[in-house]
C-alpha cells in the first residue's frame, strides 16, 4: 500500500514549497543517474560543514509539567545526560555527541504504516506540531546498570496509535530508527542487523507511561539522545527505548529486536525491569546513578510495576526480564 502523504493544502506555503523542490530535487538526482557521483563530488570541491539547522519547535519549550511523574531522586545534572550516551550508530563508547551532530534533521520523515486505517508519511516538525507536549520525569535504567533521572518532554504514545488507528488485528507496535551510514559510521560495521528496530506490545504502546520524546531538560532534544523523536520506556531497560525514529508499523507479527538479534542469548523482546534476574554477565540488584559513586537498590518494573505489572499477567510463561 502507498502511503499517504499530508495533502499540500494541509501545509502552510512556505512548507509546501519547500517539500516541492526537496522532493523534485531527488527525483532529479534520481532521473539524471548521478547519485553515485554526488557523495564523491561533494568530497572534493565541498568540505565545508552543514549549515546549522534550527531547533525543532523550540517555542513549545518548556512544555507544561505533568505532576503525575515526578521522582524521588534528584534529576540528573543536564551535562552528563547530554555527553554520556549509548548510540551504536555513531560508536560503542559513550562519548558519541560529537558524532551525532552529522544527524541532519531537517527534512525528517516518518512513516506511520502496516495494520493501520491510513498510512502516514509526515516530517517530524508536523508530527510533534500534531501532538500535545508535556514534560515528565522518568527514572531510567540501562541494562549496563548505570541509572538515571530525566525530565524528558514529549507526548503519550498512545497519542500517535489514535492517530494511526490500528486495524483490528494489529498486535505488536515496531519502531525503526534511521538509516544512514554515511552520517553514521557505526552503521558501516556489517555484523550488526542495521537500521536499529524496537518493538512493543499494543497493550504496551498504549499503556500511559509509554512516551514519545522530542525533548528533555525543557529544550528540544539534542541529537546524540535521539532527536527528533525517540521512545521513553522507563519500565524497561533503557535499549527498549530506540532513538531518532523514522517508522513506526502495526503488524501481527512480533517484531525482531536489534539487540535480541545481536545478543539472543542476552536480550530478549520484553526487557522489563527486574533486580532479582540477573544479567548472564552481571548482577541487575543495584545501579549506579549517573553523576555520582552511589549504588542504590534496583526496584521491580524501575518501581513502576504498580503501574505496568498487570500488564504482564498470564503472560507469566515468556522471557518478561530480559
Ligand atoms: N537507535 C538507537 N537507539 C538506542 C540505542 C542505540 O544504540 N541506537 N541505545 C539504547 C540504549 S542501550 C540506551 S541505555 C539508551 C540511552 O539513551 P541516552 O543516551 O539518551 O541516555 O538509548 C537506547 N536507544
Ligand atoms: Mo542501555
Amino acid at each position: 500500500m502507498k502511503p499517504i502523504r499530508r495533502p499540500a493544502w494541509a501545509l502552510p506555503e512556505h512548507r509546501v514549497t519547500a517539500e516541492a523542490s526537496w522532493r523534485s530535487r531527488r527525483r532529479f538526482l534520481r532521473e539524471s543517474g548521478s547519485v553515485l557521483g554526488m557523495p564523491l563530488l561533494f568530497g572534493l570541491f565541498n568540505s565545508d560543514p552543514p549549515p546549522p539547522e534550527p531547533p525543532i519547535l523550540p517555542e513549545r519549550y518548556p512544555a507544561p509539567r505533568n505532576p503525575t511523574f515526578t521522582v524521588a531522586r534528584p534529576t540528573t545534572p543536564k551535562e552528563l545526560f547530554l555527553s554520556y550516551n549509548n548510540f551504536y550508530e555513531f560508536g560503542t563508547s559513550k562519548a558519541i555527541r560529537a558524532a551525532a551532530q552529522a544527524l541532519r534533521l531537517r527534512p525528517w520523515w516518518v512513516r506511520i504504516d502496516g495494520m493501520v486505517e491510513r498510512e502516514l508519511e509526515l516530517d517530524a516538525e508536523e508530527l510533534i506540531r500534531r501532538m500535545p507536549l508535556e514534560e515528565r520525569i522518568y527514572r531510567f535504567r540501562c541494562v549496563e546498570a548505570w541509572a538515571a533521572v530525566v525530565p524528558w518532554t514529549g507526548f503519550p504514545l498512545r497519542e500517535l496509535v489514535r492517530l494511526a488507528a490500528p486495524r483490528a488485528g494489529a498486535r505488536y507496535l515496531r519502531v525503526e530508527s534511521f538509516l544512514n551510514p554515511e552520517v553514521a559510521p557505526g552503521q558501516k560495521q556489517p555484523w550488526y542487523p542495521w537500521p536499529y528496530v524496537e518493538g512493543l506490545t499494543l497493550a504496551e504502546a498504549t499503556h500511559e507511561l509509554a512516551f514519545v520524546a522530542t525533548g528533555a531538560y525543557g529544550a528540544p532534544l539534542e541529537r546524540q539522545n535521539g532527536a527528533p523523536l525517540r521512545l521513553v520506556l522507563p519500565w524497561k531497560y533503557g535499549f527498549k527505548s530506540a532513538k531518532s525514529i523514522v517508522r513506526f508499523t502495526f503488524t501481527d507479527t512480533r517484531p525482531r529486536t536489534f539487540w535480541s538479534q545481536v545478543v539472543p542469548q542476552e536480550y530478549g523482546f520484553w526487557a522489563n525491569v527486574n533486580p532479582a534476574v540477573p544479567h548472564p554477565r552481571w548482577s541487575q540488584r543495584t545501579e549506579r546513578l549517573l553523576g555520582s559513586d552511589e549504588r542504590v537498590p534496583t526496584q521491580l518494573f524501575n518501581g513502576y510495576a504498580a503501574w505496568v505489572a498487570e500488564l504482564y499477567r498470564g503472560l507469566e510463561q515468556e522471557p518478561l526480564f530480559m
